[in-house]
C-alpha cells in the first residue's frame, strides 16, 4: 500500500508516518515546495519516508504529483493550523486550509484513491457540548471557517462524484511534538521557566494524544467514507492543564495573564462525543489527561530549548526526495 501524507513535517504527519510505516506502507511525505523540510519530528520518531515537494496552492502540481506517486491513500494534514494566527492571516489561512483540499479532490475525482481530510472541532465554535457529527457548525475563527469550507467540499464531492473521502472531526490532540505556540506545549515548557505569560485560562478543551488520533485517521480509510468525531469525551480548562503541569514538574512559575494572547472571538468549551467512531471504527483513546500532561512536561524538562535542539546531529533522516 502507498500513502501520501501532506503536512508530513507537522505533529500528526510524524505520528501517522510512524504508524503507516509500522503497518508496512510505503510512505510518501509531501512538504511545501520552496521550503527546506523540517524533519525533526520524523527524526524524533525514527521514521524516514520518501519526501516529495508539493504545492497545495497549485492545481497542476498537486495533480502531477498524485499521478506520479499513485497513492492508494492520501492524508491531507497540511494546514496553517494555529487558530490565533488565522485572525492575522485570514486570506492565506482560508486558501491553504479551505481551497487546498479542493485541488486534491479535483485531482483524484474518478480515481480509486481514498482521501482523509483533517477537519476540526474548531468548526463547532460555541455550539453546546458534547459536540458530535450532528452538531451544527458555527465557526468562530478564519481557521474554523476555512476548515468548514474544506469539510463541506469533501462532503459535496463524496455525494456528487463518489469520491472516497472521509473527514475526521478531531478534537485537540497533543504530544511532545506539538508546536510550541499551542497552549499545552507552551505550558509544558513554561513550567520549567520562572515566568509564563498566558491568555484565557477559562477556555476548556478535550485534549487527547496525537498517537491515538492518527490511528483513527487510518481506521477511517479502512471503512466506508464518512465523517467521524474523534475525542476523549472529557474536557479540562487551560487552568487545569497548568495545575497538572505544575504538579508534574514540581515547579511554581510566575504566571501573568497577557491580553495579547486573547482572541478576537474565543471558543469556550469543546468536548466531543466519539460514540460513532467507537461503534463503527472500534476506536478508543488510550491516553488519559494526566498521562498526556506528564509525558509532555517530562519531555520538555529534558530539553534545554525546544525539542528541535535536543536531537541535533541526528538530522535529517530523509531517504530520498522525489520530484514529479
Ligand atoms: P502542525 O503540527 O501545525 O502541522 C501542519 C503541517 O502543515 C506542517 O507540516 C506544515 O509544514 C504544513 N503546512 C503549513 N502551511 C502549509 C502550506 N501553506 N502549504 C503546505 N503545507 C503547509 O499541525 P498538526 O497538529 O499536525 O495538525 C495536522 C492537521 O490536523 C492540520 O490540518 C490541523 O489543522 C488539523 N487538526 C489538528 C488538530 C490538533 O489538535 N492537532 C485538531 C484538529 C485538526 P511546515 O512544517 O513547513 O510548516
Ligand atoms: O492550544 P490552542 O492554541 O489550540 P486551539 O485554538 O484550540 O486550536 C487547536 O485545536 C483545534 C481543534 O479544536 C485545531 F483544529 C487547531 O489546529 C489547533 O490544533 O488554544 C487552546 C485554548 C484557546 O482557548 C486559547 O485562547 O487555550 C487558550 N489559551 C490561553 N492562553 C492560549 C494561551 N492559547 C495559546 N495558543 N497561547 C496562550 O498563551
Amino acid at each position: 500500500m502507498r500513502a501520501l501524507i501532506t503536512g508530513i513535517t507537522g505533529q500528526d504527519g510524524a505520528y501517522l508516518a510512524r504508524l503507516l510505516t509500522d503497518y508496512g506502507y510505503e510512505v510518501f511525505g509531501a512538504y511545501r515546495r520552496g521550503a527546506s523540510p523540517r524533519t525533526e519530528r520524523l527524526a524524533y520518531l525514527n521514521v524516514s519516508p520518501e519526501m516529495v515537494p508539493f504545492e497545495l496552492g497549485e492545481y497542476e502540481n498537486v495533480k502531477r504529483t498524485i499521478d506520479h506517486i499513485k497513492p492508494d491513500e492520501i492524508y491531507n494534514l497540511a494546514a496553517q493550523s494555529f487558530v490565533a494566527d488565522s485572525f492575522e492571516l485570514p486570506t492565506y489561512t482560508c486558501d491553504v486550509n479551505g481551497m487546498g483540499v479542493l485541488r486534491i479532490l479535483e485531482a483524484i475525482r474518478g480515481k480509486d484513491i481514498r482521501l482523509y481530510q483533517a477537519s476540526t472541532s474548531e468548526m463547532f465554535g460555541n455550539a453546546t457540548p458534547r459536540q458530535s457529527e450532528t452538531t451544527p457548525f458555527i465557526p468562530r475563527s478564519p481557521y474554523g471557517c476555512g476548515k468548514l469550507l474544506a469539510h463541506s467540499l469533501c462532503r459535496n464531492y463524496r455525494e456528487s462524484y463518489g469520491v472516497q473521502v472521509s473527514c475526521g472531526i478531531l478534537f485537540n490532540h497533543e504530544s511532545p511534538l506539538r508546536g510550541k505556540e499551542f497552549v499545552t506545549q507552551k505550558i509544558a515548557y513554561g513550567v520549567w521557566d520562572e515566568h509564563l505569560r498566558l491568555g484565557n485560562l477559562e477556555a476548556k478543551r478535550d485534549w487527547g494524544h496525537a498517537r491515538d488520533y492518527v490511528k483513527a485517521m487510518w481506521l477511517m480509510l479502512q471503512h466506508q467514507p464518512d465523517d467521524f468525531v474523534v475525542a476523549t469525551g472529557t474536557a479540562h480548562s487551560v487552568k487545569d492543564f497548568l495545575t497538572a503541569a505544575k504538579q508534574e514538574s514540581g515547579t511554581e512559575p510566575v504566571v501573568t495573564i497577557d491580553p495579547k494572547f486573547y482572541r478576537p472571538a474565543e471558543v469556550n468549551h469543546l468536548c466531543g462525543d466519539a460514540t460513532k467512531a467507537r461503534e463503527i471504527l472500534g476506536w478508543e483513546p488510550t491516553t488519559t489527561f494526566r498521562d498526556l500532561v506528564g509525558e509532555m512536561v517530562r519531555e520538555a524538562g529534558k530539553c534545554s530549548g525546544y525539542f528541535w535542539d535536543s536531537i541535533d546531529g541526528k538530522l535529517p533522516r530523509i531517504k530520498s526526495v522525489i520530484t514529479a
